[in-house]
C-alpha cells in the first residue's frame, strides 16, 4: 500500500514538474540573419533544442530586433533574456580588458587571433563571472579593413571624414586619423552610408558584404588591423538552474559552434571580399604609406590600452607572445 502511494506520488510529481523543465530561451543577436555569426548561432540553438529533447528551446532574434547590440550584454546580465551574443570589445568602458581582441596589429591572422583568445580566456571568463555571465563560446570576425567613399592612400586623405565606429578602439582610431567618429550598429550602417551620416568605417569584408555597402562606398583596403570576437553568454543564475546533463549538451553544442563559426569566418573572408568587388568596389591592400602610418598610430593605441588594462592586459599580451 505504502509502495503504491509512493509510486502514485512520484508519477504525480513528474506530471506536475515536467512543464517547469521545458524552458524557452530567447537569444538576441545584433547582426542580420544572413550574417555567418547569426547562422551559426541559429544552428547552435537547434543543437541545444534537439540535444535537450526540447527541455531548453532556443530561439534566435537577429538584427537587433529584440535588443540592440549595445544592450544585449546588460539584458543577459539582468536576466531580461537568458542568453545572447555580443561583441565584447563594445564594453571597454566597463573594463578595458574587454578590448584585448581589438588592440591594433597585435593579432592579425586567424591563427594568432586564436592564440590571443586562449591567452585571454581565463581572465575574460573571470570578469564575466563577476558580472553574472557564463561564457559559452566566441567566434572571430574576419580581419578588419578600411572602407571609404573615395580613394585613400595616406592618413591625410582621411581628414574630416565621418567614420562609423563600433567600439572604443574604432572611435580612437578615427580621432587619431583626423576623422569624426559616429557610433552606429551594424544593422543600421546601410542607411547611415546612404544618407551621409557616415562615409567610412573599419570592419570585416563580411559586414560590408552583409550590408551591401557598395551601394554607397567605393573602396575597401585590406589592413588586417585585428579580429574582434562575438561572445555567446548565458546568465549565470539561469545556468546554475540547468541540469548537469543539459549543461553538458549545451557545452558540447557550444564547442561545435566555436569550431564551425571559426571555419565559416575563415571561408567568408575571401568570399565576401570577392562579393564587395562584384558589387563594384575597388578591393585591395592598403598602400605601404597608409599601413606604415596606421602601424605608428596602432603603437600609441596599444600603449594606451595597456595602461588602461593594467596588469591583466599585460599578462594577456605576455602569455600571447609566449605562445607565438
Ligand atoms: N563587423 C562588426 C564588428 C566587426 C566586424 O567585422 C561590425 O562592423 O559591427
Amino acid at each position: 500500500m505504502k509502495q503504491i502511494t509512493a509510486l502514485a506520488m512520484a508519477t504525480a510529481l513528474t506530471a506536475v514538474s515536467a512543464p517547469a523543465f521545458a524552458e524557452k530561451w530567447d537569444m538576441p543577436l545584433a547582426y542580420s540573419a544572413t550574417n555567418f555569426h547569426s547562422v551559426n548561432a541559429a544552428a547552435f540553438g537547434e543543437c541545444v533544442t534537439a540535444g535537450t529533447s526540447g527541455d531548453i528551446e532556443i530561439t534566435t532574434h537577429p538584427s537587433g530586433s529584440l535588443f540592440k547590440g549595445a544592450d544585449i550584454k546588460r539584458a543577459v546580465q539582468t536576466g531580461q533574456v537568458p542568453i545572447g551574443e555580443r561583441l565584447l570589445s563594445g564594453h571597454q568602458n566597463e573594463n578595458a580588458v574587454f578590448g584585448f581582441d581589438s588592440v591594433p596589429f597585435l593579432a592579425t591572422s586567424f591563427d594568432a587571433s586564436g592564440k590571443l583568445y586562449e591567452a585571454a580566456k581565463p581572465k575574460i571568463e573571470k570578469v564575466l563571472a563577476d558580472q553574472n555571465l557564463t561564457l559559452l563560446y566566441a567566434v572571430p570576425w574576419p580581419p578588419q579593413g578600411l572602407y571609404f567613399n573615395k580613394e585613400v592612400n595616406e592618413v591625410a586623405d582621411m581628414a574630416g571624414l565621418k567614420f562609423r565606429s563600433y567600439n572604443n578602439t574604432t572611435s580612437k582610431l578615427a580621432e587619431m586619423t583626423g576623422m569624426l567618429p559616429v557610433t552606429i550598429e551594424a544593422a543600421e550602417i546601410s542607411q547611415a552610408f546612404a544618407t551621409g551620416v557616415a562615409d567610412s568605417m573599419i570592419s570585416s569584408g563580411a559586414t560590408g558584404y552583409d550590408r551591401k555597402v557598395w551601394e554607397s562606398l567605393t573602396h575597401f583596403y585590406e589592413v588586417d588591423g585585428w579580429l574582434p570576437r562575438n561572445y555567446v553568454m548565458v546568465n549565470s543564475d539561469v545556468w546554475g538552474g540547468v541540469s548537469d546533463a543539459n549543461k553538458k549538451v549545451i557545452q558540447d553544442c557550444a564547442a561545435a559552434a566555436e569550431a564551425s563559426g571559426l571555419k565559416a569566418s575563415i571561408e567568408y573572408t575571401q568570399f565576401t571580399m570577392d562579393g564587395l568587388a562584384e558589387g563594384g568596389m575597388a578591393v585591395g591592400p592598403a598602400s605601404d604609406k597608409l599601413v606604415g602610418e596606421l602601424k605608428a598610430i596602432g603603437e600609441t593605441m596599444t600603449a594606451e590600452w595597456l595602461e588602461a588594462a593594467g596588469a591583466d592586459g599585460q599578462a594577456i599580451v605576455d602569455s600571447f607572445k609566449a605562445s607565438q
